[in-house]
């Protein structure tokens, strides 16, 4: 049996269903729970369905979470969405479902699932949502399309990233074409940005060091962040914006998080693979899009020299 067909009659199966996603939640991360949690609850009304994890302020417009509690494991079916690391999923106790599914993108780290639907060509989790969707018998409607279009537009960043196929293109224009689904009006609430952002971005592009192998790097202190009034997660959440800047083939922004006390690390590239090299540091991602933590600025010189060697031998390569 299709993958999908062996996930949805899982779903099917299942009274109870706890749908959980990675920690720091980003819009696909958080679309394609709350999609997959609103077709269920659809498709089955009598249903008992949660999504899952720690809300982001940023991103509640997306909608809204679930809260659980101990009872919840009895019975239950788990479904994990865009993370590939047990360790890493948030708000619930993995291990302690009876049944337990994946569906991802990212490259596979751990294997901890009954069912695993990997498929890192596809450009977000929320594609793979909705090909789970035109798969099967769950169904689809103008909110939820509405949902998986933003996660969809928000992990290829407008449909910018190479990741962005045919196959994107041909579920999203099937989608719009039974749902309704029109763009008007749909990137305010994702891309609309305070001026102090704006501020702040001026900041960075001014304060950032560019070597001469072409990488850009700015450690962000507590300081900075409160002059401008953005919080450590900013520089995370605008470094996309530091694509095709000509000079610069791999950039990292680090930012001092003084409510977890670490520092914050994002970084992004235009040609080198990355994420090897963050996976020395603890960190990992995909091969253009990484992160990792450190306990302080000196710690991460490491991982700047590392880089800025990657982006050298790049060079040479060329
Ligand atoms: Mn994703």
């Amino acid at each position: 049996m299709n993958v999908y067909k062996r996930i949805y009659s899982k779903i099917k199966k299942y009274d109870k269903i706890v749908i959980a996603r990675h920690v720091g939640a980003d819009p696909d991360a958080l679309c394609s729970q709350i999609a997959l949690r609103d077709s269920i609850l659809n498709t089955f009304p009598s249903k008992k369905v949660y999504a899952v994890g720690s809300p982001a302020t940023k991103f509640r417009f997306l909608g809204n979470l679930d809260k659980i509690d101990e009872n919840i494991y009895e019975n239950s079916l788990l479904i994990v969405l865009d993370v590939p690391d047990k360790k890493r999923v948030d708000g619930v106790d993995v291990d302690k479902f009876e049944y337990k599914i994946k569906i991802d993108h990212h490259p596979v780290v751990d294997t901890y699932c009954d069912i695993e639907k990997i498929d890192d060509t596809s450009s977000s989790t929320c594609q793979l949502i909705l090909e789970l969707l035109f798969a099967t018998k769950l169904k689809l409607n103008l909110g939820i399309a509405k949902t998986l279009y933003l996660g969809i537009v928000s992990d290829t960043n407008r449909f910018l990233y190479f990741y962005t196929t045919s196959k994107t293109f041909e579920l999203v224009s099937k989608m719009m074409k039974e749902t309704g689904l029109t763009v008007e009006g749909i990137y305010d609430e994702l891309y609309m940005r305070p001026l102090k952002e704006f501020k702040f971005q001026g900041f960075i592009t001014n304060n950032m060091i560019v070597t001469e192998n072409g990488l850009a790097y700015i450690k962000i202190t507590d300081e900075t962040l409160k002059e401008y009034d953005v919080d450590a997660a900013t520089p995370g959440n605008m470094i996309n914006n530091f694509n095709y800047v000509d000079e610069v083939l791999v950039w990292v922004f680090m930012s001092e998080d003084k409510n977890n006390n670490y520092i914050r690390t994002s970084i992004r590239s235009r040609g080198p693979i990355i994420n090897e090299v963050a996976s020395h540091y603890n960190g990992g991602g995909h091969i253009y899009a990484s992160g990792c933590r450190f306990k302080d600025f000196d710690e991460a010189d490491g991982l700047i020299n590392e880089l800025d060697e990657l982006c050298k031998s790049y060079k040479k390569e060329d």
